[in-house]
């Protein structure tokens, strides 16, 4: 695919690899990105549109619309739902599973995301995000929690949006790691990464050392390792954290880097979402060479055990994810 494809083809060319694929696929994609560029739309003018509070705008219903993030999450929801392709879905924004109205329960998928991803940020400007992933749905009948309660490596797509100085859609489906660029004037994401690598070596590490004092001794003596002065290995790594997951996470995927949100003494199992964010992009880390971790085991073989559960994450570029492992574990010292 040349750069510069629409994503709706490069969508539909992928498709056409699946002999057995219905459609069904690419139509949620492909509603999946329609919801993006509303959402883009309404975070560009944030500031025009006070959308911290109450969004300024009115929906269909005549109501206000309430915070970007229910907002978003209704917009996503609303338009997955509306292919009848979709069985169901869990959302940050929603305690429980969401069973598509119109008893879509014969659908083949059920869709997981994070409607916007660091919306505290959106009032100084800073890059925020969505993340989604996709798996089939295994149960008969209604999806149940346990439907969404799966190994990562058993889902079908993931990807996240990225609203920044300009707007992206990064994707996976198991055949590689693929950038979108949306050119607002046409309103259409254009190919502009296509096959992403984590670069050979990295550049950066993101992670919010406030909590250094909670650490325990193997993640501080892993921090103090990025900062040693060693040319060879690139060290010392420089600190970029910008306190927005997709923004960071799509940094060093693109520059080389690690991200991580370790437990601590206060949060045992961090912060991160495992359903919603930290196994979604766990999928496109493995994919692009990288690897995603709690510490000690694969985020792509853990299994959920309730639909909100926190999950310690390291992320990025293999070598790096390898040995905070190793310090962690206390296999290396400093
Ligand atoms: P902290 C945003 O609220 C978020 O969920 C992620 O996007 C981000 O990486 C993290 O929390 C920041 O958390 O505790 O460092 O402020």
């Amino acid at each position: 695919m040349e750069v510069g494809e629409t994503l709706t083809r490069f969508i539909m060319e992928q498709g056409r690899k699946y002999p057995d694929a219905s459609g069904d696929f690419t139509q949620l994609m492909v509603e999946l990105t329609r919801a993006g560029k509303m959402i883009a739309n309404t975070v560009n003018k944030a500031g025009l549109a006070n959308i911290l509070g109450l969004s300024g705008t009115i929906n269909v219903h005549g109501e206000r619309v309430e915070k970007l993030d229910e907002w978003a999450n209704e917009v996503i929801l609303k338009a997955a739902a509306g292919t009848g392709r979709l069985a169901a879905a869990v959302s940050e924004e929603l305690e429980g599973v969401y069973q598509v109205p119109g008893g879509q329960e014969q659908a083949d998928y059920i869709l997981v995301f994070d409607p916007v991803d660091g919306s505290s940020n959106i009032d100084v400007n800073v890059s925020i995000g969505t993340i989604f992933s996709i798996f089939r749905k295994e149960s008969v009948g209604p999806a149940g929690e346990a439907d969404f309660l799966r190994p990562g490596c058993e889902q079908v797509c993931a990807g996240y949006l990225i609203y920044g100085s300009s707007t992206m859609l990064v994707y996976t489906t198991g055949q590689g790691v693929h950038g979108f660029t949306l050119d607002p004037a046409i309103g259409e994401f254009l190919l502009s990464n296509e096959s992403i690598r984590f670069p050979e070596s990295s550049t950066y590490y993101s992670v919010n050392e406030s909590y250094r004092n909670r650490w325990e001794d193997g993640m501080r003596a892993y921090v103090d390792y990025l900062k040693q002065e060693d040319p060879d290995s690139g060290r010392p790594y420089s600190g970029r954290y910008i306190g927005s997951l997709v923004a960071d996470f799509h940094r060093n995927l693109l520059k080389g880097g690690i991200f991580m949100y370790p437990g601590d003494s206060k949060s045992p199992t961090g912060k991160l979402r495992l359903v919603y964010e930290a196994m979604p992009l766990a999928f496109i880390a493995e994919q692009a060479g990288g690897a995603a971790s709690n510490g000690r085991d694969p985020i792509s073989g853990l299994r959920s055990e309730s639909l909100h559960q926190t999950v310690p994450l390291f992320i990025g570029s293999a070598p790096d994810v390898s040995v905070a492992e190793a310090f962690l574990q206390g296999r290396r010292g400093g």
